[in-house]
């Protein structure tokens, strides 16, 4: 891949963006490369949970890249938006947990990206903004829907209004964040967060991120009874079975060879 590292880290795949001349902006070679990564990895069976980073110390993503959108008519804008579009749902719709580890600018669709991840770990020099108004533009690969069902409608109107950057702290504040660490400690912060993963069962892990990922979508009702089918689904599994005997038997369940 030209753009993209993968590594494999004992299960952990660990995808990053690779531009740091342009601190990772993304053109639509990024856009094709980091989704076929994503589904290379939750195809790999000796993957349990991906991470996404950006190369360098001083972004994540900085957001689409300007210089390649400047060219752009409303056709070329449509596609580049539909293709990254695409792209954020195979993160979002991964039945194995994808990281994003924000190691500074988390700007327009590196905001983006990071929000179609089911967890965030930053950096303290994590910088999170939609900043696309500023352009002259609004968020397209999800901000306008991701970000309000992640911190609230009210403070994300905000965001995205303003277009204002906010520090790592306000991200934790907020809910964009899960945890901010040292930026020597984001690593293996987050691999410790997906190690602690890794330990229970990847179908119960699949059905728990299916029925977030659909509830969010569907009235109370509903999502309980989609909640109940899933979790009933869950008995005929050996996973469930190792995981309730083990308990039984006082010993740690055993969930991946
Ligand atoms: N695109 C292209 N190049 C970029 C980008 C970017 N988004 N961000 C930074 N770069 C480049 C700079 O041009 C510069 O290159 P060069 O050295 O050749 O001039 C290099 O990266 C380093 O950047 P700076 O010198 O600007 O570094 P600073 O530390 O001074 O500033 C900032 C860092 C504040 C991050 C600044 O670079 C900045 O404001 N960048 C742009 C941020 C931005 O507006 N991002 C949002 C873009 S819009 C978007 O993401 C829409 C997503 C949805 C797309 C839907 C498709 C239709």
């Amino acid at each position: 891949m030209q753009t993209l590292s993968i590594q494999n880290e004992n299960g952990i795949a660990i995808i990053t963006i690779n531009r740091p001349d342009v601190l990772n902006a993304v053109n639509d070679v990024v856009v094709a490369e980091l989704g076929q990564a994503v589904q290379n990895t939750t195809d790999d069976e000796s993957i349990g949970v991906i991470i996404i980073t950006g190369a360098g110390e001083k972004a994540f993503v900085a957001g689409a890249d300007i210089k390649a959108m400047s060219k752009m008519n409303a056709e070329d804008a449509l596609t580049f938006g539909q293709n990254g579009q695409k792209m954020t749902m195979l993160i979002e719709d991964s039945p194995k947990p994808v990281i994003a580890a924000i190691n500074g600018f988390a700007l327009g669709g590196g905001c983006e990206i990071a929000l179609a991840c089911h967890l965030r770990i930053a950096s303290e020099n994590a910088i999170f903004s939609q900043p696309e108004v500023k352009l002259g533009l609004i968020p397209g690969w999800g901000g306008t829907q991701r970000l309000p069902r992640i911190v609230g409608k009210g403070k994300a109107t905000e965001m995205i209004l303003t277009g204002e950057m906010i520090s790592a702290d306000e991200a934790y504040r907020i809910g964009l964040a899960n945890a901010v660490v040292p930026l020597n400690e984001l690593s293996k912060t987050s691999l410790k967060m997906a190690e602690s993963i890794l330990k229970n069962g990847p179908n119960a892990i699949a059905q728990s991120l299916a029925s977030i990922n659909a509830g969010s979508g569907l009235q109370i009702k509903h999502g309980l009874e989609m909640e109940v089918k899933n979790f009933s689904e869950l008995f005929g599994t050996d996973e469930a079975k190792e995981g309730l005997t083990a308990f039984i038997e006082k010993r740690p369940p055993k969930f991946r060879s």
